[in-house]
This record gives structure tokens, C-alpha cells and sequence, in this order.
């Protein structure tokens, strides 16, 4: 036998939960059926060069006959995976406008959770990465069926985060605040394997900014000038425009991710439930920073579901300093 057995996020999971006395079960089975739907949208996303060859362009025929997009078969993936286990009460998915109830016929349990079932999706014709995102969050409300109160919870109640990168292979990383850890989906027997335990951002890290420079104009000169200093210390840029690809270079090399606030979107273009606030406590928990460019993304109290927020994501003395960068526009 090998002295280092091969962890499955199975056997990760259950060891996470032997160490909390109080756990029941039923979060642990949450996160293996968001490891299993992940396992089916990475089958998909794979296949989609082969849109072309069927000859649907921009669609996705799911069983010969139903045609349907990409995001929208990874939002139903979602639901069709969660919504009769017994565990959760109510869902939101950035695809959705309203919250999604558990149906009347299945039983509602006590977490509640949030995604973005496929990000990026406007790139996967180019082949270019895409991600899901979760976050998932104890219900709060009084009533037996969840509501809009459990799911518009700032992102430090979090119970837990992470995301899913199908990239040239497909990682799922999660935390639920006892580390950050990258599970790679190894395709020939079906499993994602622990591969990247204990993750931290790496400080000072790679000299890299992360944003959509084309916006220059329309920044506030805080941010203006803070990318200019960058530029000064000798950054590099690297931007694919895909922000589960962008956010796992930034949590594996070091750096600073941005999608600031601008004089055409001056509330940001990200979503605070469904991306920013996940990705803020996997971040933080991996020694890094989060900011919507006054303070931690994680303290943002919460409006509205759909709540755009400016965000910075990256290594803690890049966040600093751009939080500081950004006072000057007063
Ligand atoms: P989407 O929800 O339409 O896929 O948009 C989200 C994507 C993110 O993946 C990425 O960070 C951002 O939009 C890129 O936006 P832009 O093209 O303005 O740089
Ligand atoms: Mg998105």
C-alpha cells in the first residue's frame, strides 16, 4: 500500500466533519452533491467544442432533442443535484431572478446556498476557462421554508465557499473556514483528488495585476493612479476575462485581481452573493485580502439578491494598498 493514499473529496469532506462534534451530516452531503453536480457541468463544458460538429453554434443539445445553453443546463444540473435532499431550504443562482424555493413536495433542511452555476460563458466558444461558484450559509428565518432573509446574509456567515475551475483540468476548491483545498478531477476513475492542500496566496507572490484595462477612462483617478503605480513596479498584466480563471491564478500565483466601480457602472459589474463574496472567504481564508474598495467584501451588508459590488481580490498588501489609492477620490 502507498504510504500517501489518495484523498477523494469524499473522504476530505468526512474528515473535516469527524472534527466538528456537533456536525450532522447533512452540510457534508451538500458539498458532495455540489462535488457531484460539478463532476456532470465539467462532462458538458468538455464537450462543447463539439457544439460546432452538431451544428448548433452557441447551443447545447442535452439529450438529441432539448437544445439548450451551456449556463442554463449548469443552473438546472444545480437545482436537479440540491433541491430534494432534505438539506437546504431555499437557493439562488445568479441565472434566477428571484429565490428559488425547495418544491412542496421535498423537505427543507438548514443550510441555504447561493452559486453562479457557470461564469464566464460568454468565452466558451474560445475555449477559455469557465467556473461555478457556491456559497452556502445557515438558515436564519423563522419559518419552516427558506426566504430572501436566509440568502441576503453578509459573506462572513458563510459556512462555506468555493468554486469550480474547468480549465485544462477541472479543479473544485472549497473552504469552510478550516483551510482552503484544490481537489483535481482525475476524468478515468471520476474523482476529484486532493492536490493542492492547505492553499495559501503566495506574499509577496508574482508581480500581477488583473483587470480590464480598456475601462482606464471611465476609472475615478484613485484607481487611475494605482494602476499606474503598479505599472511603475514593474507588474505585469494578465487578464482573461473570466473570473474563476482570473481568481485561481490570483490565489495560486499572487497578485491583485480588480473589477473596480466606473463612471458607466459605478456600482461594478460582479455580483456580491454569487461571486464576491465567496471567492472573499476563500481568499481571506488562504492569508489573502477582499475589498469592494472601503473594506473587506466579506462585511458588506446585503440589499438585494442580484447586489453588484466593485471588487478587489488578491495578495493582503495589494488590497491595502489599493484601499488607500482609493480614499484619495474621496
Ligand atoms: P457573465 O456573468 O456575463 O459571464 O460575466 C461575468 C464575467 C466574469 O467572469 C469576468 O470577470 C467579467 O465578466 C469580465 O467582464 P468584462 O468583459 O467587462 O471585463
Ligand atoms: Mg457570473
Amino acid at each position: 500500500m502507498a504510504d500517501d493514499p489518495l484523498v477523494t473529496i469524499d473522504r476530505h469532506i468526512i474528515d473535516q466533519e469527524r472534527r466538528r462534534p456537533e456536525a450532522t451530516g447533512a452540510f457534508s452531503n451538500i458539498l458532495h452533491d455540489i462535488a457531484i453536480a460539478a463532476k456532470i457541468i465539467s462532462r458538458e463544458v468538455n464537450r462543447a467544442g463539439l457544439v460546432d460538429i452538431v451544428g448548433s453554434a452557441g447551443k447545447f443539445n442535452v439529450h438529441g432533442e432539448d437544445v439548450r445553453k451551456l449556463d442554463e443546463f449548469a443552473d438546472e444540473v444545480m437545482f436537479n443535484t440540491l433541491d430534494h435532499t432534505g438539506h437546504l431550504c431555499v437557493m439562488a443562482s445568479e441565472e434566477v431572478e428571484d429565490p428559488i424555493p425547495i418544491p412542496d413536495e421535498f423537505p427543507c433542511g438548514n443550510y441555504v446556498l447561493l452559486h453562479d452555476p457557470l461564469d464566464g460563458s460568454s468565452n466558451i466558444e474560445a475555449n477559455v476557462s469557465l467556473g461555478t461558484i457556491f456559497s452556502i450559509h445557515r438558515k436564519i428565518s423563522k419559518g419552516e421554508r427558506g426566504g430572501l432573509e436566509d440568502l441576503l446574509q453578509p459573506g462572513h456567515k458563510q459556512l462555506a465557499a468555493g468554486y469550480v475551475v474547468y480549465g485544462s483540468s477541472t479543479m473544485l476548491v472549497y473552504t469552510t473556514g478550516a483551510g482552503v483545498h484544490g481537489f483535481t478531477l482525475e476524468p478515468s476513475i471520476g474523482e476529484f483528488l486532493l492536490s493542492h492542500p492547505g492553499m495559501k496566496i503566495p506574499d509577496p507572490g508574482k508581480k500581477i495585476y488583473s483587470v480590464n484595462e480598456a475601462y482606464y477612462k471611465r476609472w475615478s483617478p484613485g484607481q487611475q493612479k494605482a494602476v499606474d503605480e503598479l505599472k511603475d513596479a514593474g507588474f505585469s498584466l494578465r487578464y482573461i476575462g473570466s473570473l474563476v480563471a482570473d481568481f485561481h491564478r490570483t490565489l495560486l500565483y499572487g497578485g491583485i485581481f480588480m473589477y473596480p466601480a466606473d463612471a458607466k457602472s459605478p456600482k461594478g459589474k460582479l455580483r456580491l452573493l454569487y461571486e464576491a463574496a465567496p471567492l472573499a472567504m476563500i481568499i481571506e481564508e488562504a492569508g489573502g485580502g477582499s475589498s469592494n474598495g472601503a473594506g473587506s467584501i466579506l462585511n458588506v451588508e446585503p440589499e438585494e439578491l442580484h447586489q453588484r459590488t466593485p471588487l478587489y481580490l488578491g495578495t493582503r498588501h495589494l488590497i491595502e494598498a489599493m484601499e488607500a489609492a482609493l480614499q484619495s477620490d474621496g
